[in-house]
C-alpha cells in the first residue's frame, strides 16, 4: 500500500547520515496547505526512517532542513539562490552555511516547489545518497503531466487490472476516503500534476450536478499536492443532458450550453483543468456527426473553457470500419490538415504508437507533422496489450524508446520529447499523459512491479531525459532495499523485461496479435470478425508465402506520412532493423535476415528467447527471498509462474499457427509445441 513512500527504519550507519542532516526542521510559521503537506511528508518519512520526526527550529542551526520560499523566509534572500528558472513548480535543495549554521536547503518559489522539494530530499534519504554536499535543482520540462482514468461511474475500470476505480463515487462527495490523499502524495512525490477522473469513453452523467460537487471533492484533496482536476467529456452531452435537439459545435445553442456548464464547474472547482474528448472514435459521438471538424468541435469547447483558462485537450486515437485505408495511416491523414485550424488552448493528444499501445510500435508519424499545434503524448500505464497485472513488464523502456524517437521533423535530433515539450515548434501549452493503472487493490496496481510503471512515468514526464535504469534503480530503493546484491539484478531483470514481452508476444515487428475483446492471450488465427481492422490476421498478414504488412510505397505507404529520412529507413530492408522489420515490410518465409538464418527461424527462436528470459526473470527472484517479505516475495515469484506459463501459450500457439502456413520443420534446436 505505501508505494515507493515507505520510510521504513534505517540501519545504522545510513541512519547516522539521514540524521546528521535533518536534526531539526525551520520552516515558516505559518504554513500554507502545500506547505503543510510538505512539512507533514517530512515527519512522516523521518518518523519512519529515524524512529522520531525531527524538532522544529525557529533560527538556523547545525544539520537543520530549512524549507521555504524567499518570501516566506526571508532570511534565505541572502544566500542569492537561482530560483527564477525554477517556475512555479520546480525545486532547488543546497547544502550551505545560514546564519553561521551549515544546514540544507529546500527553496523554491512557490510551496508547490517546496512540496517537490521534500518530495526529492526524502528520496535522497531514502535510496542512501549522500546528503551533506548538496547541490542541486529541479523543475518540470513538460507543463501538465497527467494521468488518465478510464475510470467508469459504476466503479468499473476499462482496461484496468487492480480491483474497482479508486474513487468510490457513492460515498462522494461527503467521504473523502483517506487513500485520496495518499493517491495525492504519490503523484506529487513524482510531479505529475493532473488527473482526468473519468474514461473517455464519457457517461454524460459526469456533468451533472451529482458528480460535479464529487469532482470538486477530489479537487478540494488534491488541490495543496499541485493536482488539477480535468474531465473526460461525452461530445453529445448537450442532447443527452441538455434536452437540445442537436450537438451540433456550430449550434449557438449548444456553445452556450457548454459555456453553462464551464461556468458551473468552475463555480465549483475553481483551478478546474479542462476537458479531455474521445470524438469520433470507436463510436463515441463527435462533431463528424455533423459533418463538422474535430477542429470545429474543439475549438467550440476551448471557447466555453477560455473565460476560465481551462484547455481542451482534444485525442487523436481515430480510426474507422469504413475507411479502407491501412489503420495506422488514418489518425495522419485526418489530423495533419488540421494544423492550424486549433483554438490557443486546444492540445492534441497523440499515442505514442499510430495503432494502439502494442509492445512495440514505431512513434506516431503525427509527432512532428503538425507544428502549429501543440502535441501531447499520451502512453499506457496500465498494461492493456502486455500481460494486464501479472506479467513483469517494465514499461520506462517503452516510454523512453517513445521520447527519443527522432521524427527528423527539423533535421537530426527532432526526437517526440522535444515536439512535446513544445521546445521543438515553440508552444507554451506542452503535455503528456498516462493511461493510469490505477484501482482500489491492496497494492494500488494489481502487482508490486506495476507500481514502477506509475513511478517511471512520473519521473519521465518531469524529466523526459532520465533513463530507464536509473529510475528503476531509485524505485527498487525506495520499494525494497537499496542492498546492491538486491538492486542490480532486480533492475536488469527489469530492463530486459519488455523486450522480453515483445519477443513472447510479437516479435520482429507484429503487432495486435492479442485475442479480441480482453487482449490477453494470443489469436494470431482470427480473421473473421466485423471490424476488418481489429482483426490479428490483418496485422501479420500470414499466408503460406510469407509473413507481415507491406507499409512501404509497394503496399499502404505508411512510411511516407513519416519525414524522408525517417520514412528511408523504415523503408529499405537493410536499415529497418528487426524491431520494426514486420511493421513495415510483408517478407517471404525464407528471407535471409542479418545474421545469416531465415525468416522462419529467426521468428521462431525469437518466441523461444522470450519465454527463456522469462525463465532467467523467475532464477534471478529465486535467489532473492531473503532481500523481500514474505508476501511480496511469493506475489512475485508466483505472478512469474504464470508469466512463463503464459509465454509458453504466446510462443507455442503462434508458432503453431504460422507453422500452419509455412509448413516449415522447427528449427535445430526449437522446443516443438508443448
Ligand atoms: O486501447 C484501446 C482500448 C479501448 C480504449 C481505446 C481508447 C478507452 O482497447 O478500451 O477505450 O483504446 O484509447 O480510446
Amino acid at each position: 500500500y505505501d508505494l515507493w513512500l515507505r520510510y521504513r527504519p534505517l540501519a545504522a550507519a545510513p541512519r547516522a547520515v539521514v540524521a546528521a542532516q535533518a536534526a531539526a526542521i525551520l520552516a515558516p510559521a505559518d504554513p500554507s496547505p502545500s506547505l503543510r503537506a510538505a512539512l507533514g511528508e517530512l515527519d512522516r518519512g523521518l518518523a519512519g526512517l529515524l524512529g522520531a520526526p525531527p524538532p522544529r527550529a525557529t533560527t538556523p542551526r547545525a544539520g537543520a532542513l530549512v524549507i521555504g520560499t524567499p518570501a516566506e523566509l526571508p532570511r534565505l534572500t541572502a544566500l542569492g539562490l537561482p530560483l527564477a528558472r525554477l517556475g512555479d513548480e520546480g525545486y532547488l535543495i543546497r547544502s550551505v552555511t545560514l546564519d553561521g549554521a551549515a544546514v540544507t536547503v529546500i527553496a523554491a518559489n512557490t510551496d508547490i516547489g517546496l512540496l517537490h522539494g521534500a518530495f526529492a530530499w526524502l528520496r535522497l534519504a531514502q535510496t542512501g545518497a549522500r546528503l551533506d554536499d548538496l547541490d542541486m535543482s529541479s523543475a518540470p520540462r513538460i507543463a501538465i503531466r497527467m494521468l488518465d482514468h478510464w475510470d467508469n461511474l459504476d466503479r468499473s475500470v476499462e482496461r484496468g487490472y487492480a480491483g474497482q476505480s479508486i474513487w468510490d463515487w457513492w460515498r462522494l462527495p461527503d467521504y473523502r476516503d483517506p487513500r485520496y490523499t495518499d493517491y495525492a502524495r504519490a503523484n506529487a512525490s513524482i510531479g505529475i500534476n493532473g488527473a482526468v477522473l473519468n474514461n473517455v469513453n464519457a457517461a454524460p452523467d459526469m456533468l451533472t450536478p451529482r458528480f460535479i460537487a464529487k469532482a470538486a471533492a477530489l479537487a478540494d484533496v488534491f488541490r495543496p499536492y499541485g493536482i488539477k482536476v480535468w474531465l473526460s467529456v461525452n461530445f453529445a452531452s448537450p442532447k443527452v443532458l441538455g434536452g437540445l435537439p442537436t450537438a451540433d459545435p456550430l449550434d449557438p445553442q449548444v456553445a452556450a450550453w457548454w459555456r453553462a456548464k464551464a461556468d458551473e464547474i468552475y463555480a465549483a472547482i475553481p483551478d478546474f483543468g479542462g476537458f479531455l474528448v474521445k470524438a469520433n472514435s470507436e463510436g463515441q459521438p463527435g462533431p463528424g456527426d455533423y459533418h463538422r471538424s474535430h477542429a470545429e468541435g474543439a475549438n467550440m469547447l476551448a471557447a466555453a473553457l477560455r473565460p476560465h483558462h481551462g484547455i481542451v485537450i482534444w485525442r487523436a486515437f481515430v480510426y474507422s470500419a469504413d475507411n479502407a485505408e491501412d489503420r495506422p495511416r488514418q489518425a495522419y491523414s485526418e489530423f495533419k490538415p488540421l494544423d492550424g485550424r486549433f483554438a490557443a488552448n486546444v492540445i492534441l493528444q497523440v499515442k505514442n504508437g499510430p495503432v494502439d499501445f502494442q509492445p512495440r510500435e514505431p512513434f506516431s508519424p503525427l509527432f512532428g507533422a503538425m507544428p502549429e499545434t501543440p502535441l501531447a503524448l499520451e502512453v499506457q500505464i496500465t498494461k492493456e496489450y502486455l500481460g494486464f497485472a501479472t506479467h513483469l513488464v517494465y514499461l520506462a523502456p517503452l516510454f523512453e524508446e517513445a521520447l527519443d524517437a527522432d521524427t527528423y521533423a527539423k533535421g537530426k535530433g527532432s526526437t517526440v520529447a522535444k515536439v512535446i515539450e513544445g521546445r521543438l515548434d515553440g508552444h507554451a501549452l506542452s503535455a503528456i499523459a498516462g493511461v493510469a493503472n490505477i484501482g482500489s487493490d491492496r497494492d494500488w496496481t494489481g502487482s508490486d512491479f506495476n507500481q514502477a510503471n506509475w513511478y517511471a512515468f512520473g519521473r519521465l514526464a518531469w524529466n523526459p531525459d532520465l533513463s530507464s535504469r536509473t529510475i528503476a534503480e531509485e524505485w527498487i530503493k525506495q520499494t525494497f532495499t537499496t542492498d546492491p546484491a538486491f538492486v542490480a539484478p532486480v533492475a536488469a531483470m527489469m530492463m530486459g523485461s519488455r523486450q522480453a514481452a515483445v519477443d513472447y508476444m510479437t516479435p520482429l515487428g507484429l503487432a495486435h496479435q492479442m485475442a479480441t475483446g480482453h487482449h490477453y492471450g494470443p489469436a494470431p488465427w482470427v480473421g473473421d470478425l466485423d471490424r476488418p481492422e481489429w482483426n490479428p490476421t490483418y496485422y501479420n498478414r500470414a499466408d503460406a508465402n510469407g509473413i507481415g504488412f507491406d507499409r512501404t510505397a509497394s503496399g499502404s505507404d505508411a512510411v511516407a506520412q513519416y519525414a524522408p529520412p525517417v520514412a528511408r529507413r523504415f523503408a529499405d530492408l537493410g536499415t529497418v532493423g528487426d524491431d520494426y522489420l514486420l511493421w513495415f515490410h510483408h517478407l517471404p518465409w525464407g528471407y535471409r535476415m542479418a545474421s545469416g538464418d531465415s525468416l522462419w527461424n529467426t521468428l521462431v527462436s525469437r518466441y523461444g528467447r522470450g519465454v527463456d528470459a522469462v525463465a532467467a526473470m523467475q532464477r534471478t527472484w529465486a535467489g532473492l527471498d531473503r532481500y523481500v517479505d514474505r508476501e511480496r516475495y511469493a506475489k512475485a515469484a508466483t505472478f512469474l509462474a504464470i508469466q512463463h506459463r503464459e509465454a509458453g501459450w504466446w510462443r507455442d500457439a503462434s508458432i503453431a499457427y504460422f507453422q500452419s502456413l509455412s509448413k516449415l520443420p522447427l528449427p535445430p534446436g526449437a522446443r516443438p509445441p508443448a
